[in-house]
C-alpha cells in the first residue's frame, strides 16, 4: 500500500494548490472573506464560500481516492457534507466530474453562474500537481485497501487560513497563529480496530518562494503498522536539560486548573499557545513541543487521525484525556477512528470527547496525566 500513501501525497498537494489559489486569485479571495452582513446575508448566493473551498477540496480527494481504490469507496469519511446550501436555501450535491469541463458547469451553479470562479477552481481541481520528492522508494506497507478507512480535514484551522496573516516561521520556535496553521490532514485507519496506520499533513502556507513570491508548501507523512513505523520527520533529538524539563502547547482556550497543572511541570517559555489542532499535533511531531494537552471534545476524528499516524511512526501517540485520568495505564488509552457515538447527533458522533493528550514519549505522557489526576 506505499501506493495509497503516494497517491495520498499528491491529492494533498493538490488540495494545498486549492487552497492557495482561493487566495491568490483575487476573483476567489473576494468570495473568500466576503462578509456576511445583515439583510443582505440571505441573499447571497455565495456567501459562505469557505465551506465550497472545504467542500471541493473534500470531494476531489474523496474523487481521487475512490478512482484508484475502489475498495475504499464508502470508507472515506470527512469533516464535510457534499451538500452545499447556499444562502437562499438551495442545496446542491458537490462532485468532482471526470473532466474539468464537467465540473466547471457543475461549480458554476453553485457559485451563481460566476463562470471565472468556478473555472478557476475546476483547473486547480483537475491539475496535476507538481511531483513531490517523498522519498518513499522501496517502502512496503503491510495493508490492503478493503481493510482501510480514511478521514480527511480538508482546511484545519479555517479561521487562521480566512485571516491570512503572514509569518515567518523561524526554525526550531512554534508560531502561535497565522497561515501557516492552516494544514490539509489525511488519515487512514484500520476498519477492524479503528488504530491510525498511515497519515499526510500538508502545510500549505510554509514559505514564500524567494524567487516568485508565491506560497510554497511542505508535507509529513508517516506509516505505522505491524512492525513497519517510517516517519518523513526523524525522531526529535532530546532537547538540552534545562528548565523543569518539559513543553507543552495547549489551545488558548484551554482552562485554567489546566494551565496551571502544566505550568507545575513546565518553565514560563516552555508553556506555548497555537491554533488548529492539526497544527498543534505537528509541533509535537517536530519536536517544537513535548505535549498537547486538550481538555475538552473540541476537536474531532479528522483532527487527529493523519497526525495521530505520525506520531505512533516515532513510538509516541495521542490518548484520550479523560480515559488516561481513569487508567493504570494511560497508554493504553490511545484514540481509536472507526466508532461513532452513537447516541450523539451531527459532528459530534465523531468528536474525540474526552479531550486528548498527544506525546511522543510515554514518561512524559505519564507526567502530564499524574499532574492532571484529580484536577477535571
Ligand atoms: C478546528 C481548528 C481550531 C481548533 C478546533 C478544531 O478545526 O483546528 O483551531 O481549536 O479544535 O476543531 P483551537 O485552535 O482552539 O485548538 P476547523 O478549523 O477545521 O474547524
Ligand atoms: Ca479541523
Ligand atoms: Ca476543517
Amino acid at each position: 500500500m506505499a501506493d495509497l500513501l503516494r497517491l495520498l501525497l499528491r491529492v494533498a498537494e493538490k488540495a494545498a494548490n486549492v487552497a492557495r489559489v482561493c487566495r491568490q486569485e483575487a476573483i476567489l479571495f473576494q468570495l473568500l472573506v466576503q462578509e456576511k452582513t445583515g439583510e443582505d446575508k440571505n441573499k447571497k448566493f455565495v456567501q459562505d464560500f469557505k465551506t465550497l473551498a472545504d467542500v471541493v477540496i473534500q470531494e476531489m480527494i474523496r474523487h481521487d481516492v475512490g478512482a484508484e481504490f475502489p475498495e475504499m469507496v464508502g470508507f472515506i469519511h470527512g469533516e464535510e457534507s457534499n451538500k452545499f446550501e447556499n444562502g437562499l436555501g438551495e442545496s446542491v450535491i458537490v462532485t468532482v466530474c471526470s473532466t474539468e469541463q464537467e465540473t466547471a458547469t457543475l461549480l458554476s451553479t453553485v457559485l451563481d453562474g460566476d463562470h471565472t470562479a468556478a473555472s478557476l477552481l475546476a483547473r486547480a481541481i483537475h491539475q496535476d500537481p507538481a511531483t513531490i520528492d517523498a522519498n518513499t522508494d522501496g517502502l512496503t506497507v503491510p495493508l490492503s485497501p478493503s481493510e482501510l478507512g480514511i478521514w480527511i480535514d480538508p482546511i484545519d484551522a479555517t479561521s487562521q487560513y480566512i485571516e491570512g496573516r503572514e509569518e515567518v516561521l523561524q526554525e526550531g520556535h512554534l508560531s502561535p497563529s497565522g497561515l501557516h496553521c492552516a494544514l490539509v490532514l489525511i488519515g487512514v485507519y484500520l476498519r477492524s480496530t479503528g488504530m491510525p496506520v498511515m497519515g499526510v499533513i500538508n502545510q500549505p502556507f510554509h514559505h514564500k518562494d524567494p524567487v516568485g513570491g508565491g506560497w510554497r508548501g511542505m508535507h509529513f507523512w508517516g506509516v505505522s503498522c505491524d512492525g513497519v513505523n517510517v516517519c518523513s520527520l526523524s525522531r526529535p533529538k532530546a532537547g538540552p536539560e534545562g528548565g523543569k524539563g518539559l513543553s507543552a502547547v495547549l489551545s488558548s482556550s484551554e482552562k485554567s486548573v489546566v494551565k496551571d497543572a502544566l505550568a507545575s511541570l513546565c518553565s514560563p517559555d516552555e508553556l506555548m499557545y497555537a491554533s488548529g489542532a492539526g497544527y498543534k499535533i505537528l509541533c509535537v511531531i517536530q519536536g517544537l513541543a513535548d505535549v498537547y494537552v486538550l481538555s475538552e471534545g473540541s476537536t474531532f476524528k479528522w483532527d487527529s487521525c493523519a497526525p495521530h499516524a505520525l506520531l505512533r511512526a516515532l513510538g509516541g501517540g495521542v490518548v484520550d484525556l479523560t480515559k488516561s485520568l481513569q487508567s493504570s495505564s494511560a497508554a493504553q488509552t490511545e484514540l481509536t477512528y472507526h466508532q461513532a457515538y452513537t447516541e450523539c447527533k451531527g459532528a459530534d458522533r465523531w468528536a474525540n470527547q474526552g479531550g486528548l493528550v498527544a506525546y511522543r514519549d510515554c514518561s512524559q505522557l505519564c507526567r502530564v496525566i499524574e499532574a492532571l489526576k484529580g484536577k477535571l
